[in-house]
């Protein structure tokens, strides 16, 4: 059965400033968060430093490069028939310290320049505005996003950049993966889009709550403002899905999994709805968090809400409540993430689950009844540059093929509004979770290892022409429901 995608689907990739841009110290950029971050490996994690230390290697100082290679990046992608490219602006490049009193406008013309060229390819910008990491000063100096001063900072980074690139971009998203840091299964609340101080005696779980609600009514303001600037501007909102199914027909592991997604609804449930839902007070309530929120700033919440939806998609989870070996889940006493044994994983331990796609895509859009954009799916893995520079990735290809596949079931089978699919790491890029340039997700190949050596050359892997195949075809060949 030929299954035909939505003419003008936006088949892209995607990546972010800090994990490709490099050039920390050029064009007047101030320090970001993700300057200050180690690089680590599957089995340790990131530290933060307290500002830059020497002779500690950073590998998004350098990362890809793309700030001097960009243009001919961009030529790469247009080579691979791209309709869209998804990256975010680096709050640091255009406030250095986040908040200074007037923008620096090396920065704004970088992304100008980067803008255009797109552009110029008939490649359609998708622009985050802020993707895991805002200016070191304002987590040194606020404390990050837990401080109410730091929503009114960032908006006012987000208002100068929506008016400069108005004519440019239409499509935004405000937080990438905001809710990647409910969990508190690993220190991403310090490092990620909320950049937390947590002080000696202080409730994590509060302050992680406090600023995750500081960062939806950020998005809810830049969302007003930013229907003011250009009404045909589309606002999204972009959530990670990592479905958690139950282990067992155990009603508490079905309960379980429910108290696990909530987690991760509540940020769409606000993003979406425009308020905080009662599964979310109440559960703060039963753990004596309170939350400060006034009665303009639910106004605002209630205003704000988003067009579209950008979801990531990696992989699933299982829970148990049943006594096991596993990864105890933060803050529910009781239970566990365990394998998923009919599924495969990568050497990350990332659980690969092509259907999981499907079943999320029918999830929100049955919760949401709103067009979801996938802006991220990928997979992890090591490669090998073979002679004649050449790559054979058929492991990749199997991967994008079977969520893909996924992807045209849903649209086709289940009636779900899908907008655009932007994989992952287009490029190979620094890794987010472990800092390593070896976790490749690109279909373009980067000469650079986890020390940073290397001669920045890019090549064509074999999954570059797959998928070129099915940019030009508009999809893949599917052959059951
Ligand atoms: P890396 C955890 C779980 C799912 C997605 O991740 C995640 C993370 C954070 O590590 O992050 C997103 O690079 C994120 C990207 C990131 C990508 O997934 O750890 O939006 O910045 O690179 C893949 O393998």
């Amino acid at each position: 059965m030929k299954c035909k995608f939505p003419k003008n689907f936006l088949w892209g990739g995607a990546v972010s400033a800090n994990q490709v841009e490099g050039a920390w110290k050029e064009g007047n950029k101030g320090l970001s968060i993700a300057d200050v971050l180690t690089a680590a490996s599957s089995t340790t994690q990131r530290l933060i430093t307290d500002g830059v230390v020497e002779d500690e290697y950073y590998p998004s100082h350098d990362a890809i490069d793309f700030y001097h290679k960009y243009k001919d990046d961009i030529k790469l992608f247009k080579k691979l028939g791209l309709k869209a490219f998804r990256t975010s602006i680096s709050w640091a490049r255009i406030f250095p310290n986040g908040d200074d009193i007037s923008p620096n406008e090396e920065g704004l013309k970088f992304y100008d320049d980067l803008f255009d060229e797109l552009i110029a390819n008939d490649i359609e910008p998708i622009i985050t505005l802020s993707h895991f990491e805002i200016p070191y000063n304002i987590h040194k100096k606020y404390g990050g996003f837990k401080n109410k001063k730091v929503i009114d900072l960032f908006v006012n980074f987000a208002e100068v950049v929506l008016e400069r690139y108005k004519s440019k971009v239409k499509y935004w998203l405000t937080f990438n993966e905001i809710n990647n840091q409910a969990d508190g299964e690993h220190s991403l609340h310090t490092w990620t889009n909320s950049a937390v101080l947590i002080n000696e005696g202080e409730n994590k779980e509060q302050v992680i709550y406090q600023s995750s609600v500081n960062e939806l009514i950020a998005s809810a303001k830049v969302v007003l403002i930013a229907r003011e600037i250009n009404p045909s501007f589309i606002m999204g909102g972009m959530v990670a899905y990592v479905p958690v199914y139950p282990n067992q027909p155990n009603p508490n592991d079905i309960l379980a999994s429910i108290k696990v997604m909530n987690r991760r609804y509540f940020y769409s449930d606000v993003h979406v709805r425009g308020e905080i839902p009662r599964y979310m007070t109440a559960y703060w309530n039963s753990r004596n968090i309170s939350i400060d929120i006034s009665k303009t700033e639910s106004h605002i919440l209630r205003q704000g809400t988003v067009d579209y939806l950008g979801i990531s998609y990696y992989m699933s989870k299982v829970v148990t409540t049943s006594k096991c070996e596993g990864q105890p889940v933060a803050n529910l006493d009781g239970a566990t993430f365990v394998e998923n044994k009919y599924l495969k994983s990568n050497d990350w331990g990332w659980q690969i689950d092509p259907k999981g796609l499907r079943i999320v895509l029918n999830e929100v859009y049955q919760r949401y009844n709103l067009p979801i954009f996938i802006v991220e799916n990928g997979c992890g893995s090591y490669d090998i540059l073979e002679n004649g520079n050449k790559i054979h990735d058929f492991y990749r290809i199997q991967y994008f093929a079977d969520h893909i596949k996924e992807v045209s079931k849903a649209i086709k089978y289940d009636g779900v509004d899908v907008i655009g699919y932007t994989l992952w790491g287009i490029i190979d890029l620094v890794s987010f979770g472990s800092g390593e340039m070896e976790k490749r997700y690109g279909v373009i190949f980067v000469d650079r290892d986890n020390q940073g050596v290397g001669t920045l050359r890019r090549y064509k892997k074999d999954s570059f022409y797959w998928y070129k195949d099915v940019i030009q075809k508009n999809g893949i060949e599917v052959l059951n429901e």
